[in-house]
């Protein structure tokens, strides 16, 4: 009688140490450091799991450097992050939402040659009401020779050597990039290991989703108050309906599958943009523009934007090429 074989599955794990295989500088350190990440991406979720039961929901009573009050999840999951990833050597410093300053670790520079930047729970305000939250994050390369570490963590999102982020919805999703593709990872509880589920993902050329905040349409730019009107009359030539979780990473991950667009233009509150650059905006510019999408801050790239300061926003908008380059050519 044959055996028969259970179909192969690919973890995390020993998915990036194959990527890495391809790279002649891999050393196995850039793969223990994504460890960190999915170690910590686990007792967020788990954290989060248990939410309902245990007294982990509702507010901590104290406010973040951007003055919004942390959640306490938020407070869990940035000190699972730097935990996890200050353990491992390689990390030089850990920039977090949930932190004003960098958090500088006393190594060389042989062996800290990354630095890490994140949000660790995106979207905390909708936990109460058990909508999809997630964690993002970008590596970068400290450069050579480099001792100035705040000028090595101010580089722009072109220089990013890996992104992704985590989303803690039905299912535990992780999708991450190191420039070569974007893969997507289910964590599987039986054997508590994220496995590939999603591999190669592309954004669809062109979408019908929408995804904007509309409370705030009165006060946007004239561009973008003329290109919603269009995606609403069909004359772009195609009906789009809305969507809009105001949950980044949630609004994110539809849209990198199904395609269409996610914009956060500038408000008359937020002149700037609301949504921060070195940990929300670039780990996913990094990511859709791996996947063919595209991601602008107006009339440029939003990868191209040399950062001026570690929680700077940016207006954001994401997505599948074809919508994404009708709005773009307003600027023009
Ligand atoms: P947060 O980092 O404080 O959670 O804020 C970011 C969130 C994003 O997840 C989401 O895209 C955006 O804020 C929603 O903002 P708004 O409520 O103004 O539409
Ligand atoms: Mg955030």
């Amino acid at each position: 009688m044959v055996a028969t074989m259970a179909p192969m599955i690919v973890t995390v794990q020993q998915h990036i140490l194959e990527e890495q295989k391809k790279r002649s500088d891999a050393t196995g350190t850039f793969s223990w450091l994504l460890s960190g990440i999915t170690l910590a991406a686990k007792m967020v979720e788990a954290k989060i799991r248990s939410a309902g039961l245990l007294d982990v929901l509702g507010s901590l009573g104290q406010e973040n450097v951007q003055g919004e009050t942390q959640q306490k999840l938020d407070v869990y999951a940035n000190q699972a992050l730097l935990h996890c990833l200050g353990m491992r050597d390689s990390v030089a410093a850990l920039i977090s939402e949930e932190n004003e300053e960098p958090v500088v670790l006393d190594r060389d520079e042989k062996s800290g040659k990354y630095i890490i930047v994140f949000d660790p729970l995106d979207g905390s305000s909708n936990i109460d009401v058990n909508v999809n939250v997630g964690t993002i994050f970008s590596i970068f390369r400290r450069p050579d020779g480099n001792k100035d570490l705040n000028a090595a963590i101010l580089q722009p999102g072109t220089e990013q050597v890996a992104a992704g982020y985590v989303v803690y919805g039905p299912s535990t999703v992780l999708v991450y990039t190191v420039g070569s593709g974007v893969y997507g990872f289910t964590l599987d509880h039986t054997i508590g290991a994220f496995v590939l589920s999603n591999p190669n993902m592309r954004m669809p050329d062109h979408g019908s989703y929408y995804s904007v905040n509309e409370a705030n349409a009165d006060s946007f730019p004239a561009e973008y108050q003329q290109y919603l009107a269009r995606l609403r009359s069909g004359g772009m030539g195609r009906k789009y309906s809305s969507r809009y979780i105001g949950s980044l990473v949630a609004d994110f991950h539809r849209t990198l599958l199904k395609g269409g667009i996610f914009l956060y233009p500038p408000t008359a509150k937020q002149p700037g943009g609301k949504l921060r650059l070195l940990y929300e905006a670039n780990p996913l510019a990094f990511i859709a523009e791996q996947a063919g999408g595209m991601a602008i801050h107006g009339n440029g790239r939003v990868l191209d934007i040399q950062p001026t300061g570690i929680h700077q926003r940016t207006p954001f908008i994401v997505g599948s090429c074809a919508e994404v380059e009708e709005l773009q050519r307003s600027f023009a």
